[in-house]
């Protein structure tokens, strides 16, 4: 078992990984044949010409590597389909890994043992963009998986990611292949961020670092692309937030063509410097070289590292959703999460008929705009009554996820239609939402999706026996739920949301008058007993039945209320939501009379609260709100 040592090592010194492959194979005059008539698949060298692929391990064992990396870069099935060899996947890999193992295991001694890393490129299909399934490349991957650890890898290199999505089918399929062959290997993922400061696709490395840290990474860092000189902002990003060890492999420096061929202009002490500030400022414990990089960079690199201590760090991960652009934090700056309701096929008549009509570009579109009303995060909610929702989750969201810069709230009753838009999504979002009412079945079936996603999850006070309707049961049941998520499946506080639910407080039945101070008072406490979590609740539900004055100004003094008593997040139309100085004080003092169910001198707080709205013009109002900025709006903290 050479694997746990890998981990331990890497707790002890910094390890020097080998240089590029690709770039060295191209220097070594092969033919058309050693490739086995496969032009530019480096890959087929481990069938037909393993000499070759042992000469390039030797060439960076001999100078002191402490890894090499397997030649599988392009041996994921999606890649040797371009050549026909897609059945022959796992086999291929296993040769490959056992190529490498031979060689590392004839430079072992007990001093310096050699360790293998099963190398798992990007292939040639973006994922994010439509152009292959969750399902085709998760495929591609656990079969390359499986043969690289029955070669007998120390640990899989999900690496040069540059689509989230890929690398998030990639790394679930790696820790798949890990379980199917009874084996936990050290997982490792290098991100690829461009001369532009993004990933392909458009995403920052914030995007990537909370997309991937849930998934069960042992070290997450960069590779390829650029020089050394254009990672230091992201490895200083990584450093100060991501809790997972650093792993960085630049390339010899940007390539520029000369006839044809791509030129690396690096010198091996540059990248020696680069190395020592990267260990020493920013604490990363696995460098090595990508494109360009060569025997003598590595060299330079083993002997040049030696002795520099790396930077003792303290990160703070950031407690965040993402999109495939950006991170977004749960907690805002004056302000409370704001999850726009508008593209919920339940809470708009607009959005039901564009999904009537099947019009998925404007549903995209209002999506999108959520963003210009003012929202953090956008609910998504197909769920209609006679449709199919996980195919109708699957077309939207794989429309929405590129045109917009929010995370995904994915709003479903039903898991397949949140584990269809779930495939569609390489970011971090929220599933809407688990609750008990099953007793618990489908609670976990959901949430052992959300655990190999990596999603943040809602929860709603519902169990066998209903929804709660007290303080005391909607504490217990969430109580209830935070066990299960947490000791069950793995979860985290902080990536959990509880809903304490409210019923309309303007249907005047006798028994639900006193919902809206359960709620608060539930909020209020939840955030108390159980350390770490979030709070939530959808807001225009409390008002159902009310004319749209009174709603909006109903809502947005119950959403005062409830950030005060600890809210974190609120499904709002943002646009909305009034400032208190908004409010005219009778109306202010009446909502919260009829949240509170408070009765004064006998009066009943729903007539008296409905009393003041017998006029109100809410087409003035709306003129008026658009005067002000979204930010006036919704600073209710101030
Ligand atoms: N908790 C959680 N998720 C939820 C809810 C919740 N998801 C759905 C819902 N409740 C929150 N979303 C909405 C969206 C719209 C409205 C209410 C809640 C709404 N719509 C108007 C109406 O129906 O009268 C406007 C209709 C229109 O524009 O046509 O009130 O509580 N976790």
């Amino acid at each position: 078992m050479t694997s746990p040592s890998l981990l331990d090592a890497l707790q002890e010194r910094v390890l020097v990984l080998d240089g590029a492959t690709g770039t060295a194979l191209q220097r070594m005059d092969l033919s058309l044949d050693d490739f086995g008539g496969l032009e530019g698949c480096n890959e087929a060298l481990n069938f037909w010409r393993p000499d070759a692929v042992e000469t390039l391990h030797r060439s960076y064992l001999d100078v002191g590597a402490d890894a090499i990396l397997t030649n599988t870069f392009g041996a994921s099935g999606l890649v040797l389909a371009e050549y026909d060899l897609q059945e022959r996947t796992r086999e291929l890999n296993r040769v490959s890994a056992g190529i490498a193992r031979r060689m590392a295991d004839s430079y072992a001694t007990p001093d310096k043992l050699r360790y293998v890393i099963g190398s798992m490129g990007p292939g040639t299909k973006l994922p994010s963009l439509g152009q292959a399934t969750f399902d085709e490349v998760h495929e591609a991957y656990f079969q390359q998986a499986l043969g690289l650890i029955e070669g007998g890898v120390d640990a899989l290199l999900v690496e040069t990611v540059y689509d989230l999505l890929q690398g998030k089918a990639a790394i679930i399929a790696a820790k798949d292949a890990m379980a199917e062959m009874d084996r936990r290997l050290p997982l490792f993922c290098t991100v690829t961020i461009e001369t532009t400061g993004q990933m392909l696709v458009g995403s920052e490395i914030s995007a990537a670092l909370t997309a991937f840290e849930p998934l069960g990474l042992d070290a997450l860092g960069l590779n390829c692309a650029t020089g050394p000189e254009m990672m230091h902002e992201h490895l200083r990003y990584l450093a100060a937030h991501s809790p997972l060890p650093i792993m960085v492999q630049p390339n010899a420096g940007l390539p520029r063509v000369e006839n044809d061929q791509a030129v690396y202009d690096l010198s091996a002490q540059e990248l020696v410097d680069a190395h020592r500030t990267f260990i020493g400022e920013y604490g990363a414990r696995i460098v090595g070289g990508c494109c360009g990089t060569t025997p003598e960079h590595i060299a330079a690199v083993v002997e040049g590292i030696a002795g520099v201590v790396p930077a003792t760090r303290e990160p703070q991960l950031e407690e965040a959703v993402s999109s495939l652009f950006v991170s977004v934090p749960f907690e805002q700056d004056a302000s409370f999460l704001i999850v726009g309701e508008r593209a919920n096929a339940n809470g708009s008549r607009r959005f039901k008929r564009l999904l009537a009509e099947e019009n998925w570009e404007e549903m995209a579109n209002v999506i999108r705009d959520q963003a210009k009303e003012g929202a953090h995060v956008v609910d998504v909610c197909v769920d209609y009554v006679g449709r199919d929702g996980a195919p109708d989750m699957a077309r939207l969201v794989g429309l929405a996820r590129g045109r917009t810069t929010l995370p995904i709230m994915l709003d479903s009753t039903e898991a397949p239609v949140l584990e269809a838009g779930l495939k569609l999504l390489g970011s971090k979002p929220i599933l809407n939402s688990v609750h008990l009412e099953d007793g618990g079945a489908r609670l976990d079936q959901v949430l052992t999706t959300a655990k190999r996603f990596g999603a943040a999850v809602v929860a709603l006070v519902i169990d066998e026996e209903g929804q709660a309707r007290t303080a005391d049961r909607k504490v217990a049941i969430a109580k209830r739920i935070h066990q299960l998520a947490t000791e069950k499946h793995g979860l985290r506080s902080g990536d959990l949301l509880f809903d304490a639910l409210t019923l309309p407080l303007g249907s005047g039945q006798e028994e639900l008058r006193n919902d809206g101070r359960e709620t608060l008072e539930a909020v209020r406490r939840i955030k108390q007993e159980i350390p770490g979590v979030r709070t939530i609740l959808g807001v225009s539900n409390i008002s159902f039945g009310l004319n749209p004055a009174s709603r909006q100004v109903l809502n947005s003094v119950f959403v005062e209320e409830a950030v005060a008593a600890g809210l974190d997040a609120a499904i709002v139309n943002a646009l909305q939501i009034l400032p208190t100085h908004r409010i005219p004080p009778e109306q202010h003092e009446a909502s919260k009379r009829l949240i509170y169910n408070e009765w004064v001198d006998g009066k009943d707080p729903l007539q008296a609260f409905m009393a003041l709205f017998t006029d109100v013009d809410l087409q003035r109002e709306e003129i008026d709100l658009a005067e002000q900025t979204v930010e006036e709006r919704l600073h209710l903290r101030i």
